[in-house]
């Protein structure tokens, strides 16, 4: 008796589920024709006129304590109407586009969103074309990571930003603990670059050849690289990147190069020697890890001074972080800085894009990096939009 009477009362919250949407599911937006209302505990929450969502809250009570970042029901909101690829384009950019990762691509709620191109044009492998996934022993490539946000991309029409051929960082222990000669060396960063960017050629927007070759004051990074090959390194990557597909956009990416000082000056004299040199470089790309209320106020004459050298200029892995819990105040000055960024960018003809790292604080790096920061994205780590949000497309209308 007590088992037929749980199943009855199993049947009849089944059959109302199924009249509602499951948290993460679509429950509205133009064209949609499936339920629009949201299982208990979620709430059908409109991303944009496309696609409205279930997302974890309801409506009138506040998130439970500990969550870091914000939720539709209790923190300001986005309230733009219009997609931040869409904003960008009507601004004459190129793009506007996000890192991913592959690990996160198996979660649909995300997927979703990085999907569409009103939001991001254009998407950025995190880490999956990095050395030590490419090419984590000698001569033995590995691609798999790579394709699969290459396909994603190609699938949504979505542009690619290589990332990366040369860094110190995320070494395959036989580069970063070899001991090599000058011209091993040489074999060695010419077969790695021009394997990886040639296995991709036509469908790369852009790569960065050179990852952080500096330090914060403007003097070369001590690496296997400049150690055992000075600045040579860095034409011969270039050069072999050029070889190896012809029409990608080659250039040098760095971060605390996005205000003048001295680490700005040595890129900036990089660029200027290469070019005297004849060795191809079209571009510099300024990461931008911003901290909330810290933006270098010389980030818009910074981007002209480079802009200036004839070579483009793209913003490749802007952030902005803050000390946790978000409060309105940081989030509505994350906003500004947001907009302050975007507009700098907006404003210079030669900056053509902005990639930020990661659209939302589930999958951001920071927390993990610095302690006690974080929601430095502009999609909370729920999939609401931020105030962040309403920043951007503000920046692209400025
Ligand atoms: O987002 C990347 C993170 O998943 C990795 O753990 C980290 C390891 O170095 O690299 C992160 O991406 C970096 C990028 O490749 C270069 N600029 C700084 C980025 C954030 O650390």
């Amino acid at each position: 008796m007590r088992f037929s009477a749980s199943f009855s009362v199993l049947f009849a919250f089944v059959s109302y589920a199924a009249a509602q949407s499951a948290e993460w599911g679509q429950c509205g937006g133009i064209g949609w024709t499936g339920a629009t209302t949201c299982v208990s505990g979620t709430v059908c929450t409109e991303l944009n006129s496309y696609y409205s969502q279930c997302l974890p809250g309801t409506a009138t009570t506040a998130p439970s304590g500990g969550s870091s970042t914000t939720s539709a029901a209790s923190a300001p909101s986005s309230t733009a109407t219009v997609g931040l690829a869409v904003a960008a384009k009507a601004a004459g950019k190129t793009y506007f586009g996000s890192a991913t990762d592959n690990p996160e691509l198996t979660d649909t709620a995300y997927v979703t969103i990085l999907n569409q191109t009103s939001e991001f044009m254009q998407l950025t492998p995190g880490n999956s074309m990095k050395w030590d996934a490419t090419e984590p022993e000698q001569g033995v490539f590995d691609f798999s990571g790579g394709d699969q946000v290459v396909n994603l991309a190609k699938a949504n029409g979505q542009l690619v930003r290589g990332h990366n051929c040369v860094w110190y960082n995320q070494l395959p222990s036989w580069v970063s603990g070899g001991s090599f000669t000058a011209a091993e060396l040489t074999s060695i960063v010419q077969t790695h670059c021009s394997t990886i960017v040639s296995h991709w050629a036509g469908d790369i927007y852009s790569w960065d050849v050179i990852n952080e070759p500096f330090n914060d004051d403007g003097t070369w990074r001590s690496d296997v690289f400049y150690n055992t090959l000075g600045t040579d390194y860095v034409p011969l990557a270039l050069q072999a990147a050029r070889a190896a597909d012809p029409n990608a956009k080659l250039y040098i990416n760095d971060y605390n190069i996005e205000g003048s000082g001295a680490k700005a000056t040595a890129m900036l004299n990089l660029i200027k020697s290469l070019q005297s040199q004849g060795v191809p470089i079209d571009g510099v790309g300024f990461q931008c890890h911003f901290i909330v209320g810290e933006l270098p106020s010389t980030l818009q004459t910074n981007i002209e001074a480079f802009t200036a050298l004839g070579i483009e200029l793209a913003i490749t892995e802007l952030d902005i972080r803050m000390t946790l819990p978000a409060t309105d105040a940081l989030l509505e000055q994350q906003k500004q800085d947001y907009q302050t960024v975007i507009g700098a960018c907006n404003a210079v003809e030669g900056c053509i894009g902005v990639t930020i790292w990661d659209y939302t604080d589930k999958y951001s790096w920071v927390p993990s990096t610095f302690s006690g920061q974080g929601a430095a994205c502009p999609w909370d780590e729920n999939f609401v939009r931020k105030p962040a949000y309403d920043g951007i497309v503000a920046g692209f209308q400025s």
